[in-house]
């Protein structure tokens, strides 16, 4: 048996490509958090814990995760059988409320250490691998219409990106609306486009916003009104056509069985983090899947390992009708991994290897490393 024999944090902060407009924030940069977790057989599992604009998105902050983490969670983990992760993260249940993030880096990390002492990827830990590419949208958030559709126009003349989703929110609603308009004109039967509102509107906004985004051709909404706002959903999945779908109201199993059970959203976007760890995840997927909910592979946008530890789980369901949205390490300006990721024909490609199939290259790890 395998003990767990050491836990060590590092934040990274990797500047971003170009500045990302998100309606609560602009990211310059991402603070990469990262969790390695050696065991006493040698073997170092690494888990990730990024969020978006330190406070601005969720409730947990890079530093806040590596305090909870070195304080409170390595105590109690150090020692434990590192064969059994799901034992682990129990004792971690039993102890410690909330902090979604740092579980799921934590048991990302386990998994990681696990599939490699067993010689199996995650997916095959997680319930099996059931395709081995994901499709993967693309952001067009650089605050400026002409310059998105460049950028749309480079990702679909590289193959990489065939579905754009536009962060609107920050403008009036008129203003947003036309420069959503503006972009799907140009993509027109070339790309999929779609909105985040990132909860930035009111129950009235989004009655007039929608309508103007279903007409210009709009294929999706993302969280338009308060994540609390779960009647409000029901309301607007009733009205329009374009599908709605429901991404920071989707904090775990409990968040997903809420919505489902009042029809309260057409999608739901999977975020591992979010949902407070893989298998939390996988919950949430099962919920929407039994409910006839549609699954969108959703992100944080986390750096190479979140990133890779969501594929692994993407991989594993049933149908993910709406792609992913798996870009972040492509945000960045670094990837810090031994092999950059694969990203082919409007997808991201799944490795062989055992455990997450990814290795965070130690160097470069130390060049954007905080202290
Ligand atoms: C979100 O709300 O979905 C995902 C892609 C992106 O650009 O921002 C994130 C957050
Ligand atoms: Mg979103």
């Amino acid at each position: 048996m395998a003990k767990v024999a050491q836990i060590d944090v590092v934040i990274a902060d990797i500047p971003t490509i170009r500045p990302h407009v998100l309606a609560m924030t602009t990211m310059m940069s991402q603070a990469v958090v990262l969790i390695f977790i050696r065991r006493d057989d040698g073997i170092v599992g690494v888990g990730e814990a990024t969020t978006i604009g330190g406070l601005a998105y969720g409730d947990e902050s890079p530093e806040g995760i590596r305090v909870a983490i070195e304080t409170y969670f390595a105590p109690l983990l150090i020692g434990q059988d590192a064969d059994r992760p799901a034992q682990a993260m129990e004792r971690l249940e039993q102890h410690i409320v909330g902090n979604r993030f740092a579980k799921c880096a934590v048991e990302t990390a386990l998994l990681d250490g696990f599939g490699q002492a067993c010689g199996l990827p995650l997916s095959e830990l997680l319930g099996g691998r059931r395709r081995d590419s994901l499709p993967v949208a693309w952001t067009l958030a650089s605050g400026d219409t002409a310059k998105d559709i460049e950028e749309g126009e480079r990702m679909l003349a590289e193959r990489r990106h065939r579905i754009f989703k536009l962060k609107i929110g920050k403008h009036a609603v008129a203003e947003d609306c036309a420069h959503v308009a503006a972009i799907a004109k140009a993509f027109a039967g070339r790309a999929d486009i779609r909105v985040d509102v990132n909860q930035h509107w009111t129950r009235a906004n989004a009655m007039d916003g929608l309508a103007r985004l279903q007409d210009a051709g709009v294929s999706l909404a993302e969280q338009p009104i308060s994540a609390k706002d779960i009647a409000g959903m029901k309301l607007l999945c009733d009205r329009f056509d374009l599908a709605i779908m429901a991404d920071e109201a989707l904090t775990g199993p409990k968040s997903a069985w809420d919505f489902a059970t009042q029809s309260a959203a057409d999608v739901f976007a999977v975020k591992i983090n979010q949902s407070g760890g893989l298998n939390a995840a996988r919950i949430v997927a099962d919920v929407a899947q039994l409910s006839h909910i549609a699954l969108y592979g959703g992100t944080m946008l986390e750096a190479g390992i979140g990133t890779m530890a969501s594929a692994q789980l993407f991989a594993t369901f049933d149908t993910i009708e709406w792609g992913t949205e798996l870009f972040g390490p492509l945000l960045i300006t670094e990837e810090i991994l031994v092999e950059p990721l694969t990203y082919r024909d409007f997808s991201l490609e799944l490795p062989s290897g055992p455990g997450l199939g990814v290795k965070v290259d130690e160097d470069k790890l130390r060049h954007f490393a905080r202290d």
